[in-house]
């Protein structure tokens, strides 16, 4: 019988880009540079801070056996102190997250016609880098799979010094200048009076703010999306978000949008499902991100480029500056540049996940910003931030977030500096140091761009900054129905928990109102409105900011873009089912041999397959073959799983079919549009589920039926139900299943 635990997996790690001939490799991959930080316990003594050898820390010094503790005792007293100075300030925003390390490997040197950033066009290096994955509202112990953004933050150790890519899941965001930044943020955490809702929008003050601020609609609509709960971190896309500059070796200028591609697949949960797992495995996603590494299975991402002449800036019908709109790649297609492959947990989460700053500000020769009024504000603010939350200015220090190559420069002092300068001259120019360190190069270091700046000084929003819906409806459009009518679902469950009548009108009407009529219809009948009353009123949205139904989300060369199909996470499934969790339900008695099929056939797929029965240790075929239990009904729910495979054996089944546990992951798994497989009498299981028998085949099948990812089989027919249980399993998700 396979097992698990036991399963060969192809070996790991090996990177395998079509142009990964990584012989010179002057950068060491897989983050080796921090191995010098590295502690490590085996063969060591117990010592204070200073060094001294600490024979005893179980008892405090007391003056007499039942005495009070002494001051003297130094060891005690240092002991606590370390501990009452554990937590720094969580990040305001961000607070939540998880992270690993890997390198990148450009796929091809003819970028160098775009920008002279060498890691990008550079096939022979290996460039390390550290991911940060987040959450944006929650606290730190907040629960994984709230519905909520998420951040996709990259720090590439370059060999010219270190480029962040702080990105999201979602490739727009709320507002057009970061002025509104702290609003936005205020309105979104818990409310200040009562400190709650954690790690939820779905509350009177976030939509209050939405429904007064209409450029938030199309990051809104993304929010509601499938997007908002993805199934995992690994299979997420990532955004630069904003428009960002490349420069070639001549100083010429490109526009370019960054994207990040999971090779995996995108792919989400069900809201339902999201809240179940709040409270099943509050870590859903962190521990699936370390189970995948540490198990072998690195997750990849290729780095892909939207690259824009800047001439055309404004030729899409939309502003590139502006933070809320996205380049549909219909127009602009994104190139694939090379391949992220995240390979190490982290060793100490405080060390490297809680440390690890990210600056908007970092960024290497070959890249530049632009005048993106979000990114211009983040500039300052990711700096700004550190020096809280680290203690001061010298975070760059901190193994996690120092460069590859050294640093050099006359900046000094501050709290917590690691490095002893040495000599007088601490300035530049001098004269007593003999002028050194001289500056670099200009062909190895950063030199702005050169670009015209004009303009009388204002507080002011550019008119091309003036259409809120367009590219909402753009988004709306390009939804699969499936995908539409949660974006509905989520809306009517955000909006039935603001208690104000007022907002939630406001939100209908100025909000989703100039998205779709329909979309605002089913909402409102949903959340106690008369829509019928609502639709005759004047439209407030955006106190006359906005734009009327009906305008196209992007153009170009008098091509109109109404829907993207690659914004449709229905079309972005890929086709690997790696990875994915199954759950095979068995007691004493199930068909051996027949389920030893099945199992082989999702292993050989890269598929996990997982054993949950009434509690852990072995359970018999009636071969007698055995498997070993990973989970209990108490441990273990459907929602933490991505397929459920009932095998026969009328032992087991009899005995599945008098544990409610047991029909309920079952049922579960079919309501959340799961792939479910059975042979033999682990059918029956599936009926007493309530599955309807319309999509359950014959008992006597040789050949399994399929229907609806409702896949089932004699046991003579194991064979065939491997494949289409694979297929199944392939899709995610079967919307076409009938729910009552
Ligand atoms: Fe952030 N953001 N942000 N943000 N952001 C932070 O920086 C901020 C914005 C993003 O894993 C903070 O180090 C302002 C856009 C990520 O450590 C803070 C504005 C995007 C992370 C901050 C924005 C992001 C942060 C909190 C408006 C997507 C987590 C802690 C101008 C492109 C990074 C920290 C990590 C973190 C400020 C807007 C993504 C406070 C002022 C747009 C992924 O500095």
């Amino acid at each position: 019988m396979a097992n698990p635990k036991n399963s060969k997996k192809p070996t790991k790690g090996a990177v395998s880009s079509k142009n990964a001939v990584s012989s010179k490799k002057t950068v060491p991959s897989k983050n080796e540079a921090l191995e010098m930080f590295r502690e490590r316990p085996e063969g060591t003594h117990m010592t204070t801070d200073q060094g001294v050898g600490i024979t005893h820390t179980d008892d405090s010094q007391k003056a007499g056996p039942r005495g009070p503790s002494l001051l003297q005792d130094h060891h005690l007293r240092e002991k606590l102190t370390r501990f009452d100075h554990e937590r720094i300030p969580e990040r305001v925003v961000h607070a939540r997250g998880t992270g690993a390390h890997g390198h990148f490997i450009a796929y091809d040197d003819t970028l160098a016609e775009f920008t002279s950033a060498a890691f990008l066009t550079d096939t022979t290096r290996s460039t390390p880098v550290f991911v940060r994955f987040s959450t944006v509202a929650g606290s730190r112990g907040s629960a994984d799979t709230v519905r909520d953004v998420r951040g996709f933050a990259t720090k590439f150790y370059t060999e010219e010094g270190n480029f962040d890519l702080v990105g999201n899941n979602i490739p727009v965001f709320f507002i057009q200048d970061g002025i509104k930044f702290p609003d936005l943020i205020h309105a979104v955490k818990p409310e200040p009076d009562r400190d709650i809702p954690q790690g939820a929008s779905a509350h009177d003050s976030f939509w209050d703010f939405i429904s007064l601020q209409p450029e938030t609609t199309h990051m809104v609509m993304w929010a509601m999306s499938d997007r908002a709960i993805p199934r995992s971190y690994r299979m997420m896309e990532g955004f630069g978000v904003h428009t960002f500059r490349l420069v070639n070796a001549k100083g010429e200028r490109k526009l370019v949008k960054f994207h990040w591609k999971p090779l995996l697949g995108v792919h989400s949960l069900v809201w339902d499902e999201s809240q179940a797992i709040m409270g099943a495995d509050p870590d859903f996603h962190r521990r699936d991100l370390w189970d995948a590494i540490d198990s072998g299975e690195f997750p990849e991402w290729e780095l892909g480029l939207q690259i824009i002449d800047e001439e055309d800036e404004l030729a899409f019908g939309f502003d590139l500056l502006d933070a809320t709109k996205l380049l549909p790649e219909e127009i602009v297609p994104v190139h694939r540049v090379g391949k992220m492959t995240l390979d190490r947990n982290p060793d100490n989460h405080f060390a490297e996940v809680e440390q690890v700053a990210f600056c908007v500000g970092n960024i290497v020769p070959g890249i530049d910003f632009s005048n993106d009024p979000m990114m211009q504000a983040r500039l300052f603010s990711y700096v700004d931030t550190q020096l809280t939350r680290l203690g001061g200015p010298n975070f760059n220090q901190l193994p996690i977030n120092r460069p590859r190559f050294p640093v050099h420069n006359h900046q000094q002092d501050g709290f917590s500096q690691q490095r002893i300068p040495t000599g007088k001259a601490n300035y530049h120019p001098n004269s007593i140091g003999g002028g050194q360190p001289e500056l670099s190069p200009a062909d190895a270091g950063y030199v702005p761009t050169p670009q015209p700046v004009e303009g009388q000084i204002n507080r002011e929003r550019s008119p091309t900054f003036a259409d809120h819906f367009s590219q909402a409806r753009l988004f709306y459009n390009s939804l699969a129905k499936f995908e539409r009518d949660h974006v509905v679902d989520a809306l009517r469950f955000e909006l039935g928990k603001v208690m104000r009548r007022e907002i939630r009108e406001r939100v209908v009407l100025s909000n989703l109102k100039p998205v779709d009529g329909e979309l605002a219809r089913l909402v409102a009948s949903a959340v106690g409105l008369d829509w019928d009353e609502l639709e005759g009123r004047a439209d407030t949205a955006g106190g006359g900011r906005t734009n009327k139904e009906g305008v196209a989300g992007a153009s170009y060369r008098g091509k109109v873009f109404t829907s993207s199909p690659a914004l449709s996470q229905a079309n972005l499934g890929g086709d690997s089912i790696r990875t994915r969790r199954i759950a095979v339900l068995v007691a004493d008695g199930f068909a051996g041999s027949e389920l030893a099929t099945v199992v082989d056939a999702l292993e050989a797929q890269g598929a996990v397959v997982e054993f949950v029965s009434t509690e852990l240790g072995q359970r018999e075929a009636t071969d007698g073959s055995t498997v070993e239990i990973q989970h209990s009904f108490l441990t273990a729910k459907s929602v933490l799983f991505d397929a459920v495979l009932v095998p026969g054996g009328a032992r087991s089944v009899r005995a599945l079919d008098g544990i409610d546990a047991a029909v309920t992951f079952v049922a579960d798994a079919f309501r959340h549009h799961k792939p479910i497989a059975a042979f033999g009498e682990g059918v029956g299981l599936l009926s007493a589920a309530g599955i309807p028998s319309a999509l359950m085949g014959d008992k006597g099948d040789s050949t399994a039926k399929s229907n609806a990812g409702v896949v089932t089989s004699a046991a003579s027919g194991v064979a065939s139900l491997s494949d289409a249980f694979v297929e199944s399993i392939r899709a995610h998700r079967h919307w076409e299943r009938p729910l009552k």
